[in-house]
């Protein structure tokens, strides 16, 4: 399926009914009293956030959401129906901006939530409410007011506890599909995963956290190189990074200048990306090449107080204890007062 993460659609809400003029006609007056209804007030655009929608797909095709007007006003006192709201369904996670200042309106992180872009126009009132001691027999009514509308941007940000960085073919979707029942593409050639994907690791019986599996990122991703950073707005709401190192066919100093590298990419698109805590994961430790470089690489990370861990997707060693470690850190982050994460 096509992963849609941006849209940007204009909102419409609709226009109030308009108030009626109207007499009552009885036999013997002609003009009996001032009887015209109410409009009905035109329809709000309610977008609400729903778990089972995965992507903004489609506002591919939709553009333009118009809510319904409000009903006319009729005789005999009867009021315009107001119309029913229009209740868009987004995914889960969206975040709206208003499309010409960039301002956020909301974030829709709770299932069910929900926000008003646009209000119905009130229906305009009928002349049976202009009646006064001198004027008897109003003619005037008032229009419906107009309804709202406005141009918004949706924004998809993924809701996962944490998320995998490192370059192109660093084993980062390899390890989603070993501690998950996530399936992501895994192949030997880089940027393979294209779009973001979520895996559920449960880590015990009934705890789960969701890891996000992104595309890979490269030197100068902040300037559009490789798949660039579009993609790292889903780790925004990330408690914890993991940083995945592969060491197969480099030297210890390459190493070191690939976790440079993801770091400064990090930096570039956000600071508080930057300093969400890391784990430094060493990956594909079934090779050999990788077991015979492990100690150098270790002590190397070492001087820097880099602390490594080490997993092989292939065989799973490591993977179970890396994902106790990612959990222990999710629930101190989740601890730590005061904290407004997002
Ligand atoms: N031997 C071995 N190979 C691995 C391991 N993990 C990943 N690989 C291989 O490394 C290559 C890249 O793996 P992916 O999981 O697709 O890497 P990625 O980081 O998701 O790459 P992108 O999506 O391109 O950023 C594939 O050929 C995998 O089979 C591992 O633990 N051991
Ligand atoms: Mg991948």
């Amino acid at each position: 399926m096509k992963f849609i993460d941006e849209a940007q659609i204009t909102v419409a809400a609709g226009d109030g009914g308009d108030g009626c003029v109207a007499f009552l006609r009885e036999k013997f007056r002609p003009l009996g009293g001032p009887a015209g209804g109410d409009g009905g007030d035109g329809g709000s655009v309610v977008l609400r956030a729903d778990e089972r929608l995965g992507s903004l797909l489609d506002f591919e095709y939709k553009r333009k959401v118009v809510a319904e007007k409000g009903a006319q006003g009729s005789g005999k006192n009867r009021h315009g129906a107001a119309a029913q709201d229009l209740i868009v369904p987004v995914p889960q996670g969206t975040v709206v901006y208003d499309a010409e200042t960039g301002e956020q309106l909301a974030d829709l992180k709770e299932a069910g939530s929900e926000y008003v872009p646009v209000y119905g126009g009130r229906g305009g009132r009928g002349n049976a409410r202009f009646v006064s001691s001198t004027v008897q027999a109003p003619r005037r009514a008032d229009p419906g007011e107009p309804g709202e509308t406005r141009v918004i941007r949706l924004e998809i940000r993924l809701l996962a506890d944490c998320g995998l960085v490192g370059l192109p073919n660093a084993g980062k979707s390899s390890l989603v599909s070993r501690v998950s029942a996530a399936r992501p593409k895994v192949a030997d050639y880089p940027f393979t995963t294209l779009v973001p994907a979520l895996g559920v690791v449960r880590v015990g019986i009934d705890r789960t956290f969701v890891l996000a599996d992104i595309p890979g990122l490269i030197e100068g991703a902040h300037e559009g190189v490789g798949l660039g950073i579009r993609f790292l707005k889903h780790l925004s709401r990330t408690s914890v990074l993991a940083h995945l190192v592969d060491s197969s066919l480099k030297s210890v100093d390459e190493c070191l200048a690939d976790y440079d590298t993801v770091n400064a990419e990090l930096v570039s698109f956000d600071e508080g990306l930057a300093t969400k805590p890391q784990v430094v994961v060493a990956t594909k430790q079934d090779l050999t090449e990788v077991r015979e470089v492990y100690p150098k690489l270790e002590a190397a990370f070492a001087q820097r107080g880099v602390v490594l861990h080490k997993v092989s997707s292939a065989t799973g060693e490591g993977c179970g204890a890396l994902m106790q470690i990612l959990d222990r850190m999710l629930t101190e982050v989740h601890r730590a007062p005061d904290e407004e994460r997002d």
